[in-house]
């Protein structure tokens, strides 16, 4: 069975005392749990914290030897794309080198080498990574469980899920079908507001799209799904959200997915669907987070195990 373990984002201290308190140990340089239990990661291996290349080594260490899974989460979908030039504007590369995306990544670049022989392995490794994962008793994505999205990316991928080469540039261009794919699955469904309505966000930039709470389900308003910085939610209309705009989910299993910084003590969000993002990265009282999986259909909330952010 599986422990799954959500974004890691450079803390490889909390990473290795999160494996020791689900019992795994090393041997051979590989942790390994003794009753054969593999981890499943949840992307985000890279960017903010302080120990990188030793996260990325432990978890693909894990993965070449056959003891973990792994999917690819947007920090190591962006690293790939930010190395790679743009086969169509020469010197351009499919991530723009742009302020804001360089200080975003600035600590993996300084940490590897920009342009090392380690960065390159890295990048190499990271394109390896599976955009999702479907397994016979639980499903896998960094940021949202979306079945038209994820149908479109299949014509990007291989059997293993894994972007082909040549669709780099597609899922990296703003308006082709496979960059909307990859925008939703890794880095979670975007809205538009209804009609003239925006929030000004923490840098005081006007918005007209809201990130949602996907997983909700019912009758639901723009404001009960809006995942929105601090008192902004009160810019966003409680109108009715109309029900083709989700996805919905089918609970035919669970699905784990990462992303979204969450707070406070672990849990479900509900029976089928858990994130495990507990922003180790964040601000004091972040936590690395897992969940023991045994086979259940409904999560359980005393399946979480963490360890509280080190520093
Ligand atoms: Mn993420």
């Amino acid at each position: 069975m599986y422990d799954l373990i959500g974004d890691v984002h450079g803390h490889a201290s909390e990473l290795k005392d999160l494996l020791i308190k689900m019992d795994y140990r090393q041997e051979n340089g590989t942790w390994v749990h003794p009753e054969g239990r593999k981890v499943i990661f949840l992307g985000d291996f890279v960017d903010r914290g302080p120990e990188q290349i030793e996260t990325v080594n432990i978890a693909r260490n894990m993965v070449e030897n056959g003891k973990a899974l792994a999917v690819m989460g947007n920090h190591e979908f962006n690293a790939v794309a930010w190395a790679t030039e743009d086969p169509k504007n020469p010197g351009d590369y499919l991530r723009p080198h742009i302020e804001k995306n360089l200080h975003q990544h600035q600590a993996f670049l300084d940490q590897v080498g920009e342009g090392s022989d380690l960065h390159q392995t890295m990048i190499e490794w990271f394109k390896t990574l599976p955009v999702y994962l479907e397994l016979p008793e639980l499903r896998v994505v960094h940021a949202c469980w979306h079945p038209e999205h994820l149908a479109t990316i299949d014509r990007y991928t291989d059997s293993e899920n894994c972007l082909l080469s040549e669709a780099w540039e597609q899922a990296s261009r703003e308006g082709a079908e496979a960059y909307e794919a990859i925008e939703t699955l890794l880095k979670g469904l975007e809205i538009p507001l209804p009609r003239d309505h925006c929030f000004l966000d923490k840098y005081n930039h006007k918005r007209t799209n809201i990130r949602t709470k996907w997983w909700q389900q019912g009758e639901l308003t723009y404001r009960d799904l809006a995942m929105v910085p601090g008192d902004a939610i009160d810019q966003i209309p409680h109108e009715p959200v109309a029900s083709h705009i989700l996805p919905g989910y089918d609970g035919k299993k669970p699905v784990f997915v990462g992303h979204y910084w969450m707070k406070g003590e672990p849990a479900p969000l509900n029976e089928h669907i858990a994130c495990l993002d507990y922003s180790v990265a964040g601000d004091a009282g972040g936590k690395l987070c897992a969940y023991r999986f045994t086979g259940e259909t409904t999560l359980r909330k005393q399946n979480f195990e963490w360890v509280a952010n080190s520093r």
